[in-house]
């Protein structure tokens, strides 16, 4: 019999993908797409069944037909059960506790069900992002339940476990998965070796092999490069508010310069990524991360400072009615989680209860918990939020929004924290 690990890339015949959110899913529809057999599994039964109409959960450019494609070919099922099969990607949430480590619960749950299943011979990828280590730790707690497994290379009961971290940006995940170099990285050198033939199935980027713990800290590092580079950013914007200076037209100066390329301020960061990923490397080493922990405060600090901006314009209006453009984490998509624009508004609507908040996403149907039911927040069309509103303060540049008259803004206090009316620069 031909050892597993020296199998050809077609021998993966059915892959299931743990997890069927933001990456999960396009990876499962991806893959399927390249006509291996996929089963996608979720708890969450809604979304199974929603899925398995061909209809996607969330918003996601371009996703939709790729979905309903492979659903409708058979080549993707969504279930709740774990099931066997020759490879498994993990893509489960991995948020962090209170002292910023990882909570690994649903790592330890895909891999109490994915134990059960195997029988060796198997490749385990882990695609969410974690602290470095926890590849490792994921193997060792798989074989712990289930000895008669090995980690151990060149048996017929060896199991492979990799890393493959995902770096799609959302918005652009249908092309940047396609297209994005990939690390991957292995317990073992066969365990790469294996993860590097399935993502060959559907990446067209390099595919660039490392070890499990150096694949899960560049995840980490690209992420707080990102980071402490919108905190220089939004440092910047504070200065310049204290100083009396355009902070857009600093930035577009400077980066003018062949070897300056600043990255834009705005109400905050958000999002599942660059607010969280940095805490894991701080964590991991929290003597030695002072930047990348200092960044991470002053991107944190970043929404306090809007609130009192528009808390102090507020001040002047009895009952001020407050246009809130965007609550998503950023532009063109529908994304809350750790929003800082999100939290701008409930924290706006809980201290100005004399006050109104007209909430304009375009991107969702009803207001979020914790919004939904309070008196003074209403989820209102741009346009109509504007033309009513004393105080328009621009929290996520959708393009949606670029239909705003900027006549209609004339009268209005303007709080713009993303630069998105900017005055252009005179050029000769
Ligand atoms: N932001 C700014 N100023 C900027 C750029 C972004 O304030 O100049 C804010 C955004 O508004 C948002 C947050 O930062 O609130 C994060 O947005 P993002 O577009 O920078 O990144 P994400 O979280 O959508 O995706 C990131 C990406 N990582 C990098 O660009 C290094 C993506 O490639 C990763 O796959 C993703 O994290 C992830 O899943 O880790």
């Amino acid at each position: 019999m031909t050892p597993q690990s020296q199998r050809e890339p077609s021998t993966f015949r059915w892959v299931a993908v743990i997890g069927l959110g933001y990456i999960g899913l396009p990876t499962a529809a991806l893959i399927a797409s390249k006509g291996i057999k996929v089963l996608g599994v979720d708890t969450n039964k809604a979304h199974v069944e929603q899925i398995n109409r061909g209809e996607v959960p969330f918003y996601e450019p371009d996703f939709e037909a790729t979905l309903a494609g492979v659903v409708h070919k058979k080549l993707l099922r969504a279930q709740v059960d774990v099931p066997h099969a020759d490879a498994y990607i993990v893509a489960v949430p991995t948020p962090f506790n209170a002292n910023h480590e990882l909570d690994d619960r649903y790592i330890r749950e895909a891999a109490t069900s994915i134990a059960a299943k195997l029988s060796g011979g198997e490749l385990i990828v882990l695609e969410s992002t974690s602290p470095p280590g926890t590849t490792d730790r994921l193997a060792q707690f798989i074989v712990e339940q289930r000895p008669d497994l090995t980690l151990e290379p060149g048996h017929t009961t060896t199991v492979h476990f990799a890393h493959a971290p995902e770096r799609v940006l959302p918005g652009r995940i249908m092309v940047e998965m396609a297209e994005n170099d990939r690390v991957i990285g292995g317990v073992t050198p066969i365990a790469a070796t294996m993860a590097s033939d399935l993502y060959g199935t559907f990446v067209r980027g390099q595919l660039l092999l490392t070890d499990a713990r150096t694949a899960e800290m560049a995840k980490l590092t690209e992420n707080s490069f990102r980071d402490v580079n919108i905190a220089f950013a939004n440092e910047l914007s504070v200065i310049c508010d204290k100083l009396g200076i355009d902070v857009w037209e600093l930035i577009e100066l400077a980066n003018h310069h062949p070897r300056v390329n600043i990255l834009q301020p705005g109400p905050g960061v958000g999002g599942h990524c660059i607010a969280v990923d940095p805490w894991f490397i701080v964590a991991a080493a929290p003597q030695e991360s002072k930047l990348i922990r200092r960044a991470r405060e002053t991107n944190d600090a970043k929404p306090a400072f809007v609130i009192k901006q528009v808390l102090d314009k507020a001040a002047r209006f009895k009952s001020p009615v407050i246009a809130a453009l965007g609550i998503a984490f950023k532009a063109d998509i529908d994304d809350l989680r750790e929003s800082p624009s999100l939290n701008i508004v409930t924290e706006l609507a809980q201290q100005l209860p004399d006050g109104e908040i007209l909430v304009a996403e375009p991107n969702i149907d009803s207001l979020p918990a914790g919004l939904d039911d309070m008196p003074n927040v209403q989820l209102k069309d741009a346009i109509a939020a504007v033309d009513a509103a004393d105080i328009v303060v621009m929290l996520v540049d959708h393009s949606l929004f670029r239909q705003i008259e900027a006549d209609s803004l004339r009268e209005k206090v303007l709080i713009d924290t993303k630069g998105f009316w900017r005055t252009p620069i005179p050029r000769s």
